[in-house]
């Protein structure tokens, strides 16, 4: 180096970390999250675990009079439970050590109703126990669930119980180490065996637990944990309204400390709130809770838990999943599948950062400082972050790859120790000279992840379009995720048209009708398929031309055509989304309609009936899902013939397509009836009806 060259060298130096020293560090905005949130936060993805004596009677909730002596898991291996949590990428297990059944899964002092009178190692094991060595074994995190509801606790509904709560809380989180996070579910008070009694006991779950010298008691105990509560005082996280997987696009971290938190709130939390609560999406890799035999054909599939990925991690949420016990006491060999599968794709969308040797320039820098450019957001670093000056809160970062880079996903993350601040933001693309918009979104919070057609371009830009204050963003992703291959949803519309629609603009679609497996080399789908007014069979699948990938068979068997269907019992024109064969659209019954509530149709012809379908709305809010019904039918719409009547099992949990059949009649009109719901309310609604014919 010349001597010149050296003194610019360090005049240079200098005025960099001088213009560092003078700039300020910017200031937090609003609340901001505790050590324990981040620490939690930036765990992302966990799972639970459901076992209790449920497991082995089939049930979602016990009532709590279940023998003790039905517990005894022959294989019982909490190691295999946490080598595939490993192996799957997540980084903590809670369990149920305590469900609303009140069966503990620890030999606890405060009740008989535990694994000390169970034959599994007679009545010296402990489950907790197990499951904490296996986790250190690991390298995991241990988290407890504890049902505050206990309906097998005599004392349950008095105040001598939440004496008993508090110890059984005390006992598990003193005798197993370090746990993360404490989980009480929002389930309260209804009927149970309660120590014999067998009666139904009101709690008000606002006042009930007298959760703050719980609180106390908990952070006395385990300093680092994280209080999950959906039934009382505010935790440090929140519900997300659904246990479907998913949480709102827009997702502030922040709630209010007081006061009610509807499911809109839950869902997106509440931009102006007063406090840091952010949310975590439960979720079950099966329907249901616990593991019921009936439900070994539903596992999750790779498109699904993809979807909740991007709809948990990838707004601003953790993602805790669970996995049901067998009886045996292991984690089912198809679900370990699934889970690995799902943490091997999820691997491949970050396989490659394409915006590592790319440069970054931004249109505002905090004070001009190095401290604060725009290459922090990709300098793998999480403390460090890209700030514009105080007053300007609208800004745009360009990503210049310097070539062609193809890619379809965007990955950003807020510096959110100060707080949560972008409202609203943009990404573009330079396409062909040209700036093309790829998406437009709202909150950020700690990890934002969008999803587009693939695309290729030389830059990228981010445009922070809306912001709270200065905005903060410490990372940026851009990554060129493999197509994961949805097969595509085959409806039959009214007019008696097959439509098939792909799960994205990609992919094409070939299609069959006569019952064999398509591949590429059959049918090309282009328009809606005229069938006809007769039963017709379709089979689909989705088919990627750049890799010859295909996606799974979907396959549909569609009953008569409901071209001439006419619905009698109302005006309402969007009735007809009943039986427009879109699952996805719904109608409900009017507000003031009383139970029982009926849904009349004329077929237009007589036909041979042999039995029908029902599709609840699947809508999480308020569906009207109807659980017991009457299905009557008539030749003149006068006389009625009642042909079926009963209830839809499990139909709560698992909203699917539920069948009933019955002896051939010939019918020109049907009547269903919806006799109760769901919710115990008069609401009945519907996504699909149709019938079977011989
Ligand atoms: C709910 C409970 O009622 C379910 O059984 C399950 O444990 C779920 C995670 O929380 O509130």
């Amino acid at each position: 180096m010349s001597r010149i060259t050296l003194y610019s060298f360090i005049l240079l130096s200098f005025i960099i970390s001088s213009s560092c020293s003078k700039t300020e560090a910017p200031a937090a905005y609003g609340p901001i999250p505790s050590e324990n949130q981040m620490r939690w936060q930036e765990m992302e993805y966990y799972a639970f675990v459901h076992f209790s004596l449920n497991t082995y009677t089939d049930q979602s909730w016990g009532f709590g009079d279940e023998d003790v002596k039905l517990f005894n898991p022959e294989k019982l291996n909490t190691r295999q439970w946490a080598r595939i949590c490993k192996e799957a990428g997540v980084k903590g297990i809670i369990v149920t050590a305590k469900h609303h059944c009140g069966f503990c899964l620890w030999p606890t002092e405060t009740t008989e109703y535990s694994v000390k009178n169970a034959p599994w190692k007679d009545g010296k094991g402990d489950v907790i126990r197990e499951l904490a060595d296996a986790c250190k074994e690991y390298g995991l995190k241990l988290g407890i669930y504890v049902s505050p509801w206990d309906r097998n606790h005599p004392d349950y509904g008095k105040p001598e119980y939440i004496n008993v709560f508090r110890n059984q809380i005390k006992e598990v989180l003193t005798n197993y180490g370090d746990v993360f996070e404490i989980w009480f579910d929002g389930a309260n008070g209804g009927t149970g065996y309660y120590g014999g009694a067998n009666e139904h006991r009101k709690i008000d779950r606002t006042t009930y637990y007298d959760w703050q010298p719980t609180y106390k008691l908990i952070r006395e105990l385990q300093p680092n944990i994280v209080i999950w509560n959906d039934g009382g005082d505010r935790g440090d996280l929140r519900w997300v309204g659904t246990e479907a997987g998913f949480i709102g696009e827009t997702n502030w971290s922040l709630l209010n400390s007081t006061g009610e938190v509807p499911f809109e709130m839950l869902h997106h939390g509440v931009e102006n709130g007063n406090t840091w609560v952010p949310g975590e999406v439960n979720t079950s890799i099966r329907p249901e809770w616990f593991y019921h035999p009936s439900e070994d054909t539903k596992v999750k599939t790779l498109p699904q838990l993809m979807e909740t990925y991007y709809h948990s991690i990838g707004r601003n949420a953790t993602l805790l999943l669970n996995f049901p016990i067998r009886p045996n006491g292991l984690i089912d060999e198809r679900d370990e599948k699934a889970a690995l599968d799902f943490a091997e794709a999820v691997k491949e969308v970050c396989d490659e950062n394409l915006i590592v040797n790319a440069k970054a320039e931004a249109t505002n820098i905090r004070g001009n400082s190095r401290k604060y450019e725009a290459a922090k957001t990709i300098d793998a670093d999480k403390n460090t972050y890209w700030a514009t000056d105080d007053e300007v809160k609208t800004a745009s970062l360009t990503i210049d790859f310097d070539e062609p880079k193809t890619f379809n996903r965007f990955l950003v993350q807020e510096y959110i120790r100060l707080g949560q601040r972008v409202k609203a933001f943009t990404i573009e693309a330079l396409v062909g000279g040209e700036w093309k918009e790829l998406d437009k979104q709202t909150t950020i919070g700690y990890k934002r992840i969008l999803r587009f057609p693939t695309v290729t371009a030389t830059k990228l830009r981010f445009n922070i379009t809306e912001s709270k204050a200065c905005p903060l963003i410490s990372n940026i992703g851009v990554y060129n995720a493999p197509q994961v291959l949805t097969p595509p949803k085959v409806i039959r519309e009214q007019s008696g048209n097959v439509k098939i629609i792909p799960a994205d603009q990609e992919s094409e679609i070939y299609y069959t009708l006569d019952g064999s497996d398509p591949t590429s080399g059959s049918i090309k789908y282009t328009l809606p398929i005229q069938t006809g007014d007769g039963k017709v069979e379709v089979r689909a699948i989705a088919y990627d031309p750049s890799n010859g990938k295909s996606s799974q068979v979907s396959g549909e068997r569609f009953d008569i055509a409901r071209k001439t269907w006419r619905i009698l019992s109302t005006d309402d024109i969007k009735a007809y989304a009943i039986i427009d064969g879109d699952i996805a659209s719904a109608w409900n019954q009017p507000r003031d309609k009383k139970i029982p509530a009926d849904l009349i149709i004329d077929m237009g012809k007589e036909e041979k009936l042999t039995g029908f379908k029902y599709q609840p709305n699947q809508s999480p809010w308020g569906p009207g899902i109807i659980t017991n019904y009457q299905f009557s039918v008539s030749q003149n719409g006068k006389k009625w013939l009642l042909v079926s009547e009963g209830e839809f099992s499990n139909i709560k949990n698992n909203p699917l397509w539920q069948t009933k059949n019955f002896e051939p009649v010939i019918a020109r009109y049907f009547k269903f009836s919806a006799l109760k719901n769901t919710e115990g309310t008069n609401n009945v609604g519907y996504g699909e009806v149709d019938v079977i014919t011989q």
